[in-house]
């Protein structure tokens, strides 16, 4: 299956973070990183205190379940000390499905296409460098979604 992840970090070298997490998805032996986006640094959304964020997004081929794939990232965001003292609060790293090849995935645990990631420019602007042609469920081509949004906010490393 293809998938692609998001990933962002705000603390303790955001940069080595990212590399870190994708130097994880790579070693596990049902997924395969097939090309990863250049780095975006941004502000925290909604204007929240705290450091940039670094962001870029991973397209892999897994053979792992979408459940199983998200048992992968939040034991590597584990694996990195991920603090979470408040909801919206800074991160050493995050990870998250965005996609999971043409699933439309809605339980307790996931919701697929990530619901969130149609209104942020550090999601949309690194899938759209790797994947300038992929279409999301249910919400159409990705040039559609970004034209709706504001970019400006979101720089290449
Ligand atoms: N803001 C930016 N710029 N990048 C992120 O990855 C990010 N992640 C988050 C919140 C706190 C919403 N803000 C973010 O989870």
């Amino acid at each position: 299956m293809l998938a692609y992840i998001g990933l962002g970090s705000n603390l303790k070298d955001p940069k080595v973070q990212i590399e870190r997490a994708l130097a994880s998805l790579h070693e596990n032996y049902k997924t395969e990183l097939i090309t990863s986006s250049s780095f975006y640094v941004s502000k925290p959304l909604l204007d929240i205190p705290g450091p940039n964020y670094i962001n870029a997004v991973t397209k892999i081929e897994t053979k792992l379940s979408a459940i199983d794939l998200l048992d992968l990232c939040q034991e590597i965001e584990e694996s990195q000390q991920r603090v979470r003292e408040v909801k919206w609060g800074s991160r050493t790293i995050d990870l998250d499905i965005l996609l999971y090849g043409e699933q439309v995935i809605s339980n307790k645990r996931l919701s697929i296409p990530h619901p969130e990631a149609i209104n942020r420019a550090f999601v949309l602007v690194p899938l759209f460098e790797i994947e300038p042609t992929i279409k999301f469920p249910l919400l159409g081509p990705i040039k559609g979604l970004l034209d709706r949004i504001n970019k400006l906010d979101v720089n290449k490393l």
